[in-house]
């Protein structure tokens, strides 16, 4: 028999042992069900079963009941112990001393007794579990980070992080769309880099006024940590690649600084270059701008980078104009990691030389030409080129008359 179809027949056996002896041992992921014998129905007298529920070693198991365990509760009994054995704390007993349905496990195993004496039953219960990896690596350009099962409340003595790591030279932009914690015990926080170790962006437990904040470099860490009592319904954030700046080549255009009228965000790595047609200049027009002075400054070069001679620097005094001596004018804007404004709006446009006058005093005197029978028609010959072909031409037809 092939390897891979044993395996799925042996986990086909447990899956069946789980659901429906309740004498099993089960890998708690993707997820599955536990129930009493008979559910909905009556279960039988003289049980005494169990089942073993086991996750990857950095992932917890929910256990979500459908409704609360029915039970005689003097004699019959559903015990739920922090581990993969009955040698573990017990975290709950129905129905002696517990009213929630959700149960996480503390670790990433759970133990579960159900015991009935020899007489007397009810109804029992029903419980769906599944694998809570809260630890994860997110590489795709976009996407959602949340609390462990928002939108409902989150569990107790969470310990979540999120790596998000996107192409070297992007930045992540990082946007709350709702935060609500217990303050002062439970927390979101985001640091500017790859772990705990790099520079903390914000520790949060309401939703903050400003929603979004960007990272320096290409990687941000998120963590979320809970205590062990009172839970809220937590966060929920959504991230994108961010690259700022552009190319512009049309002869004119206007451009702003991120999320303007907002605030722009600090962290900011925003370049643009302005390419025109040769010869012609770039002309730009500062119309607003509102940024942190010496700090978060926009500057105009003179070229196509930075090592060019700086045109202006501007923060806070609006409307300025600045010229370009070639076709190309750069443009950088790299705001600190505190203090904001509203930014930026500029207008660009061409200036070029203005047409040539049409060419004079470069035809050769008509006078010194020998004068024979008809004169081909010079006309006005803005080139020098066409006037040398022409010239030829008439140099021809002087040799065809000649003939
Ligand atoms: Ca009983
Ligand atoms: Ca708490």
């Amino acid at each position: 028999m092939p390897k891979s179809l044993l395996l799925v027949m042996v986990q086909l056996l447990m899956t069946l042992s789980v659901t429906l002896a309740g004498q099993g041992y089960s890998t708690a992921c993707p997820g599955g069900q536990i129930k009493s014998p008979n559910y909905p129905h009556n279960y039988d007298d003289n049980l005494n079963l169990h089942w073993t529920l086991t996750a990857p070693t950095d992932q917890r198991i929910i256990l979500n009941f459908t409704k609360l365990p029915a039970l005689e509760c003097c004699c019959d009994f559903l015990k739920i112990y922090a581990g993969s054995t009955a040698d573990h704390e017990p975290i709950a007993t129905y129905c002696s001393d517990k009213e929630e349905t959700l149960i996480a496990s503390p670790g990433n195993a759970l133990f579960v007794t159900f015991s009935s004496d020899e007489t007397v039953s009810d109804s029992g219960f029903s419980a769906t579990y599944f694998c809570l990896d809260c630890n994860k690596y997110l590489t795709n350009p976009t996407g959602d980070i949340s609390s462990p099962l928002y939108p409902d409340n989150y569990i107790n003595d969470a310990s979540c992080s999120w790596l998000i790591e996107v192409p070297e030279g992007n930045q992540i932009l990082l946007t709350f769309v709702r935060l609500e914690l217990e303050c002062d015990s439970d927390k979101v926080q985001v640091y500017d880099g790859k772990d705990d170790g790099a520079d903390l962006i914000v520790d949060l437990c309401t939703y903050p006024s400003e929603n979004a904040l960007l990272s320096s470099s290409n990687t941000l860490y998120v963590t979320f940590t809970s205590d062990s009592s009172t839970t809220y319904p937590g966060f929920l954030a959504t991230y994108t690649e961010y690259t700022c700046g552009d190319v512009l080549t049309d002869s004119s255009g206007s451009f702003t600084s991120p999320n303007y009228p907002g605030n722009y965000y600090s962290n900011l790595n925003c370049e643009w270059t302005i390419r025109v047609q040769e010869n012609c200049v770039v002309l730009l027009n500062v119309i607003y701008v509102d940024t942190e002075c010496e700090w978060d400054e926009l500057k105009a070069y003179d070229g196509s980078n930075s090592d060019c001679s700086l045109l202006g620097s501007f923060c806070d005094n609006y409307p300025q104009t600045v010229q370009s001596t070639s076709n190309t004018m750069y443009l950088t804007f790299n705001p600190d990691d505190s203090g904001v404004g509203r930014g930026f709006q500029v207008l660009y446009s061409t200036k070029c030389p203005t047409a040539s006058p049409p060419v004079t005093n470069v035809y050769p005197k008509i006078g010194t030409y020998p004068k024979i029978g008809t004169h081909p028609k010079i006309g006005i010959l803005p080139k020098i080129g066409s006037i040398v072909h022409k010239l030829i031409d008439f140099k021809k037809s002087l040799l065809f008359h000649k003939k």
